[in-house]
């Protein structure tokens, strides 16, 4: 008799303990009274991969018996974080767990801090493709997510003397749990060689590449399970290994190092994720990471197309959508152009046809430095077929498209050719991204607005209807129910249990927004949650703050627009004041630092280190009667951040305007109870327009403004010579006031803001935010005001829900309509 499916989260507790044991015993071979935690961790989910694995198969065999059109998510970043709790939460177990651990003496929480985070990205883009393949599952969307398994995902920061030290990160070392290996899906990857034209006995021309070196691809899945448990989809990360990974004869001659070196060479290929690439290795090796996971998926792809449909390929792009997260996967269009032409034989305007119905690409960044460009020469090396083909793609597309309308115009042509000129010749992939896709969208509002109009004008008078806006979202199963349990249950007995599905019903809280004892109800959770991470920046950093203070929090990546040097200099303003007036009416105020700086970036690195040494001095002068606290927490990652995020009060969005495309954490901090600190810039004008700018504290220039200060011509020094404070800040970096001993090593910033021009306005809006922090100052001491600004920022995120996100891609960009799972 065919076995019922179990249905997700029906095993009770005593089940549930038994399994437990039963793996600990028979899949770790240990004993309830040897076992490690991390045993009981691997034994926990080797007990709920059983209900995983059951539902996974479930999942696949309705899409191959419905032979549904499926996504296909192709990112070299996904910030997947630790798997236990979300897994435990989206299968409905999470409590069962918990109380079936209990009785076996263990505490699920410490269980959970076991796991590793799964690092395979290096911000915002990683984790919204973390986020975007969760919300896939949950709406029930046929859908794959592809990758890179790096062996080492983003470095791991230690902070020695206030600098950042790079270590490796190794988060599989000891086995991990919820991936699992499929050779049987293994695929073989050509690189290098040359193109030969051959004509076939029907007279018709052929190109075949010859392949200097082939490299395997073996798949790790992992699965990614919908809230409620209904779909598990996967993710598929790709391994390199060499095809022949240990010479035999050569090893038996005596050559025990070169009997394999190709193995090491192309173990290379998945080892780390974003490889220097200062050096010609370093840039061939990030080309070659990206054309070999994006030729792995591909063939899978094609593998399973195939399957069902064999060698018709009228059916190819009603079947199949792939969205390019960024231009890491662009190399991904002329592969299926190649594989459609030179192996499936169609003829290059059919092929072409599908390609452009099949991908979509989504933009993240206006920064120049972010829209890759490849040498040519490099490009030729390792790809020549793909050269040879983005040749015709670019002729076709001058020729046919931008020629007929701007005739004769060469400067736009130059402009909109996937071939840059120059000493060295380039080959850009954001053109040939906005080439080869039927959309291309931007993540909020105010940035596809930009990328219509800054980035891509031309591309968008060409196609006005390809240019869309998705604002983008977060899972509220991590970003709420998982990591704020006690604000979870609140929403819960306020509006329903249906929340984590419906994030609108978070609105049904705001007729409760002025009512004393649900403002109390709301900040009694706040306040726990901060005395929680109160434990943790002792532990972490030794520094003592208190619940009392205002929890100031800025975290995300390490970079000059997003300007954690502008917090700083404010703080350092703050501390100045308080020294010269110890009674200065402030609340006080903890300043929470969590950031990566990228290893070859300067001052980003300086940055981190002003952060630390002013917070050296500042949490060390008694004068200040504990008012001021700067904490930089190390090792910022997406398990830290699901501490971090409940216990804030404020949340720092401080980009210049125009620069941060959209930000994800500025939804994450709202949602949580925090009142976003911004600028109009990315997301954090939507989130002012949902929760009102009244409860937010905006201030800076805007998106226009900061153009016409810089159309005008901006300098730094007036703000410096007009503005006593900054003057005395920026003179006190070069003092050795912060590092005694040793002064002028924090210079380096004041030179970026004076000498180096401060491209992204610090100066220029000191004074905007300095009194932006006061209106937060003075908010915050109503307590009541606070508490309704707080309620009603985190009643008002719905919109943020990447499930919403997830639902605009699939009604707009991927026509992709949903398949229940029995
Ligand atoms: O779209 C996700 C995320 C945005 O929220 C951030 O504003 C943006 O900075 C980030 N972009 C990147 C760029 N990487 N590249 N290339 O991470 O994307």
């Amino acid at each position: 008799a065919k076995k019922k499916v179990e249905q997700p989260g029906s095993l009770d507790k005593d089940q549930l303990k038994q399994n437990i044991i039963h793996h600990l015993r028979s899949t770790l071979g240990t004993s309830e009274e040897k076992a490690s935690r991390q045993s009981w961790w691997k034994a926990t989910c080797a007990a709920v991969n059983e209900q995983v694995y059951e539902r996974l198969t479930q999942t696949q065999q309705t899409h191959l018996k419905q032979d549904t059109r499926a996504v296909h998510y192709l990112s070299a970043e996904f910030l997947m974080g630790r798997l236990t709790a979300n897994n435990l939460h989206n299968l409905g177990l999470y409590e069962t767990s918990g109380a079936a651990l209990k009785e076996l003496g263990i505490d699920i929480a410490d269980l959970c801090e076991e796991e590793p985070d799964m690092a395979l990205g290096n911000g915002g883009l990683g984790r919204l493709a973390a986020c975007f393949i969760d919300s896939l599952a949950t709406l029930n969307l046929p859908a794959i997510g592809y990758g890179l398994h790096y062996e080492h995902g983003l470095f791991r920061q230690e902070i020695r003397d206030g600098r950042q030290i790079e270590r490796p990160d190794s988060w599989r070392e000891y086995g991990n749990p919820w991936e699992i290996c499929r050779p049987e899906s293994i695929q073989e990857i050509p690189l290098y060689g040359y193109v030969e034209t051959v004509f076939g006995e029907d007279g018709k021309m052929k190109k075949v590449w010859h392949a200097g070196q082939k490299i395997k691809g073996v798949p790790w899945d992992i699965p990614v399970v919908g809230y409620e448990g209904k779909t598990v989809n996967i993710l598929r990360l790709w391994e390199s290994r060499a095809s022949e990974f240990f010479d035999w004869d050569v090893f038996n001659a005596g050559g025990y190092i070169d009997s394999q070196a190709e193995k090491a060479q192309a173990e290379t290929i998945s080892k780390v994720l974003y490889p220097n690439d200062e050096s010609e290795a370093g840039k061939i090796l990030r080309l070659v990471q990206q054309y070999f996971f994006c030729a792995c998926s591909l063939k899978d792809i094609m593998r399973r197309y195939k399957r069902a449909h064999g060698s018709d390929f009228s059916k190819f792009a009603e079947q199949i959508a792939i969205q390019l997260n960024d231009t890491h996967p662009t190399i991904a269009i002329p592969e299926l152009m190649r594989i459609l032409v030179d192996e499936e034989e169609l003829d290059w305007d059919a092929a072409w046809a599908i390609c452009y119905k099949v991908f979509s690409y989504t933009n993240h960044t206006l920064l120049p430095e972010a829209l890759e460009k490849w040498a040519l020469y490099l490009f030729e090396r390792v790809l020549p077929r793909h050269l040879e083909i983005i040749y015709e793609i670019n002729r076709r597309f001058l020729e046919d498209l931008v020629e007929p309308k701007w005739p004769g115009d060469d400067a736009v042509k130059a402009k909109l050719s996937i071939i840059e000129e120059g000493d060295v010749r380039k080959v850009r992939m954001g053109n040939l991204c906005v080439i080869g896709s039927h959309k291309v969208n931007g993540v909020a509002e105010i940035h596809s607005k930009l990328v219509k109009e800054d980035l891509f004008p031309e591309f968008a008078a060409l196609w006005p209807e390809k240019m869309c806006n998705v604002t983008n979202g977060v899972t509220p199963r991590r970003w709420l129910l998982s990591c704020n349990p006690e604000l979870a249950k609140l929403y819960t007995d306020t509006v329903g249990a249906e929340w984590p599905l419906k994030l609108d019903l978070m609105r049904g809280a705001l007729k409760h927004a002025d009512d004393a004892a649900f403002q109390k109800q709301f900040m009694d959770i706040k306040r726990a949650n901060k005395e929680k991470l109160v434990k943790v920046i002792k532990a972490e950093t030794g520094i003592d703050v208190s619940a009392e203070a205002i929890f100031d929090i800025q975290i995300k990546r390490l970079h000059e627009y997003k300007r954690q040097q502008l917090n700083l200099i404010h703080i350092m303003a703050l501390y100045r004041r308080l020294l010269a007036n110890p009674d200065y009416d402030m609340h006080p105020r903890v300043f929470i630092f969590g950031s990566k700086a990228a290893p070859g970036y300067k001052l980003a690195k300086d940055i981190i280190y002003a952060i630390n040494k002013v917070a050296e001095r500042v949490n060390n002068d008694e004068r200040i009667k504990g008012k001021l606290k700067v904490v930089f927490m190390p090792n910022y990652r997406v398990s830290l951040a699901e501490k971090l995020i409940p216990a804030a009060d404020v949340s720092q969005q401080i980009s210049t305007a125009g620069y941060e495309a959209s930000g994800t954490g500025n939804m994450k901090l709202a949602m949580n109870g925090a009142i976003t600190l911004g600028t109009l810039d990315g997301a954090n004008i939507e989130i002012a327009e949902e929760a009102g700018a009244e409860y937010n504290a905006i201030f800076g220039l805007t998106v226009d403004e900061v153009k016409a200060v810089k159309a005008k011509g901006y300098n730094p020094w007036d703000y410096y010579y007009a503005n006593p404070e900054i003057k005395a800040v920026l003179d006190w970096m070069d003092t050795d006031f912060f590092t005694p001993g040793r002064p002028g090593e924090l210079s380096s910033i004041k030179r970026a803001l004076l000498d180096g021009g401060d491209t992204y306005l610090a100066l220029a809006d000191f004074e905007s935010y300095s009194e932006a922090q006061k209106k937060v100052d003075a908010l915050y001491r109503d307590k009541q005001a606070w508490a309704k600004a707080v309620i009603v920022n985190s009643a008002t995120m719905g919109k943020f829900n990447s499930d919403r996100s997830i639902q605009d891609y699939a009604d707009y960009i991927w026509y992709l309509k949903p398949c229940s799972v029995a």
